[in-house]
């Protein structure tokens, strides 16, 4: 019998987050794989030691499968995928891994340089220096894709999820606009009904969340 699955996340976060919160990338995988979990919260404002004894840098998603304990959504995807359609065995699940690192260290730094000087430090000169930097990144990555549907080979990987999640935001800013077979790529993957069950229950969870701190303060 398979062990119980439960993501944790914020118990609230300001609404720019919403569709962010990397909690959705937990989402998406347990929707892909079909495997039915909870979610439970932190509190985000005044963070607690249990929270911290789960995630020594306070931050979200942890999940907990049984009586193991994750951090990091990579190695959380890495935990989950083993064994699923999402990790082939053999080359394609090497290749999986690489791609599913290589979003981790060599894009989603970029783009986290990017948002953190565009949206949080309103820093404009920074934010040009780091688009530049990142729109390079994002062009390599087309390259590399070239005419393939898929970073590992023939299948969705859990590769493709992670990198497609970096992708959304440089995205829904206009930066994929002058990278079509990159766009395309994130179209195709987003697309899957395993995303839009897990984007449709992540934002309910920020409504909800918006509704109790708005009930709390009436
Ligand atoms: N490398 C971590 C990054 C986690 C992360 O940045 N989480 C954000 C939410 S998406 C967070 O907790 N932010 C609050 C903070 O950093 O204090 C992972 O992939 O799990």
């Amino acid at each position: 019998m398979p062990t119980k699955v439960t993501v944790t996340t914020f118990d609230w976060v300001p609404e720019f987050a919403h569709g962010y919160v990397r909690d959705i990338r937990i989402r998406w995988a347990l929707e892909e794989i079909g495997r039915p979990y909870e979610v439970d919260t932190v509190p985000v404002q005044d963070r607690i030691p249990e929270h911290f004894a789960r995630q020594p840098f306070g931050q979200v998603p942890m999940l907990r499968d049984g009586d193991l304990s994750l951090f990091e959504s990579g190695a959380i995807l890495l935990h989950l995928a083993e064994g699923t359609p999402l990790m082939p065995d053999g080359k394609e699940g090497a290749l999986a891994r690489q791609w599913l690192i290589a979003a981790l260290n060599s894009v989603e730094p970029y783009a986290m340089q990017w948002s953190t000087a565009s949206f949080f430090d309103k820093d404009e000169a920074a934010a040009a220096r780091f688009e530049k930097s990142l729109r390079g990144r994002l062009s390599m990555l087309q390259d590399a894709l070239a005419d393939r549907d898929w970073l590992a080979g023939s299948e969705f990987t859990v590769a493709d999820l992670f990198m497609a999640d970096v992708l959304r935001a440089p995205a829904a800013n206009g930066l994929l606009d002058d990278l079509p077979k990159l766009a395309a790529y994130l179209e195709r993957a987003t697309a899957r009904p395993a995303f839009g069950r897990a984007m449709a229950d992540h934002m309910a969870h920020w409504h909800a969340a918006d509704a109790k701190k708005a009930a709390a303060s009436a």
